[in-house]
C-alpha cells in the first residue's frame, strides 16, 4: 500500500534526460536550433556554501517528465502549442563540467559556450546554478555585441550590488554590480526586490545613481507588470535574469532565502511575455534553484513551467 501510483504513465512518460523531452545537442559546435537550453551547474561558489544548486538542471528536467508525450497539445499559457513550428524547438546541450575549486575556469567554460550558441544565431536559455551565472554569461553577450546595447530585465528578490563578498567579486551577490560595469548594459530594470538581502543602503544608493530603474515587489503588486514592461523602450534588446527567490516561496520553497511577499506564477510569466513584446529577448537564465530545499517536487515543477512558457515566447519571437 506504500507504493505511489506511476502517474507518470497516465501522463505518458516517467522519465527525461532532456528538458521538456526536446532533441539533445552534444556538440555545441553544430547547434542548429533557434534556442539552446544550456545546463550550468557552477560558476562562482562561494567557498562556504560551494555549488548549492548544481542538482537544479537535473531536477528541472525531471520535473518535465510528464509533459514529453504531450509537448503538441494545446498550452494554454503559450497560446497554442510551446513550440508553434518544429522548426521553432529548443534543443537541449546538457550540463557544462565544472571544478568547483576554480571560478574562473568555470566562467571561461560558460563565457565560451555562450559565445558559440550566439554566435549559431540561437537564443541561450541558462538553467543554473547560482546566480553567479549570469557574469559570464553577461560577458559572452558582450564579447559578441558589437554596437548594440542591451536592457537588462532581472527578476529578484534580492539587488545582487555588492562589490564583493567574502572576497569573490564575481559571486551570486555582485551579479548586477559587474553587470552594470559592462559597456553593451545601457540599462537595468530590477523587479521583485522585498525584505532585507544581500545589499547595503550604499549598495542601493549606487545602483540607483547608476540609472537603475527598481520595481520592488510590494510595488509591482500594487501597480501591476505593467509598471515595470514601461521602463522597457521600445525596440529593446532584453537580457532576462531570473532568480527563483523572486517568486514567492509558497510556490517554489527551493531556494536559500525565502521571502515572503514574491511574485506569482502570472506576474513572472507575464514580465516575459510583457519584455518580448517590448522588444526582443536576446538571452536567458534562470538560477538558484536548490532542489535539496523544495517541498514534494512542487518549486521544480513551478520554475519548470516558468522555463517552459518563456521557451514558448521566444520561440514565437523567433517565428
Ligand atoms: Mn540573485
Amino acid at each position: 500500500m506504500n507504493q505511489k501510483p506511476d502517474l507518470g504513465a497516465l501522463f505518458g512518460a516517467g522519465e527525461t534526460s532532456t528538458f521538456l523531452g526536446l532533441d539533445a545537442c552534444t556538440d555545441l559546435s553544430t547547434l542548429d536550433a533557434p534556442i539552446a537550453i544550456l545546463g550550468v551547474p557552477c560558476a562562482t561558489p562561494y567557498a562556504s556554501v560551494g555549488p548549492y544548486c548544481r542538482n537544479a538542471p537535473a531536477a528541472l528536467r525531471q520535473a518535465t517528465a510528464p509533459l514529453t508525450a504531450n509537448l503538441e497539445r494545446h498550452d494554454f499559457d503559450s497560446g497554442g502549442q510551446v513550440f508553434p513550428e518544429k522548426r521553432l524547438r529548443a534543443v537541449d546541450c546538457g550540463d557544462l563540467a565544472f571544478d568547483e575549486s576554480d571560478g574562473a575556469a568555470n566562467r571561461d567554460a560558460i563565457r565560451g559556450a555562450v559565445r558559440t550558441i550566439l554566435d549559431r544565431g540561437a537564443v541561450p536559455v541558462l538553467l543554473g546554478g547560482d546566480d553567479s551565472i549570469p557574469i559570464p554569461m553577461l560577458q559572452a553577450i558582450g564579447d559578441t555585441a558589437g554596437e548594440r546595447r542591451f536592457t537588462i530585465l532581472q527578476i529578484d528578490a534580492h539587488i545582487d550590488w555588492r562589490q564583493t563578498h567574502m572576497n569573490e567579486p564575481m559571486g551570486l551577490s555582485s551579479t548586477m554590480r559587474r553587470a552594470s560595469e559592462m559597456a553593451h548594459v545601457e540599462r537595468i530594470v530590477q523587479v521583485g526586490a522585498r525584505g532585507i538581502g544581500s545589499a547595503a543602503t550604499t549598495d542601493y544608493e549606487d545602483a540607483l545613481a547608476w540609472g537603475v530603474s527598481f520595481v520592488p515587489a510590494r510595488e509591482l503588486h500594487r501597480a501591476g507588470v505593467q509598471a515595470a514592461l514601461d521602463l522597457i523602450p521600445e525596440g529593446s534588446d532584453i537580457i532576462v535574469c531570473i532568480d527563483a527567490d523572486a517568486i514567492d516561496p509558497s510556490l517554489v520553497p527551493g531556494v536559500i532565502a525565502r521571502s515572503p511577499g514574491g511574485l506569482t506564477y502570472d506576474e513572472i510569466t507575464d514580465l516575459v511575455r510583457g519584455a518580448a513584446a517590448r522588444g526582443r529577448i536576446a538571452a536567458i537564465d534562470f538560477v538558484e534553484f536548490m532542489p535539496e530545499r523544495d517541498v514534494d517536487g512542487i518549486g521544480a515543477l513551478f520554475f519548470a513551467r516558468v522555463i517552459t512558457t518563456a521557451l514558448g515566447v521566444i520561440a514565437r519571437q523567433k517565428a
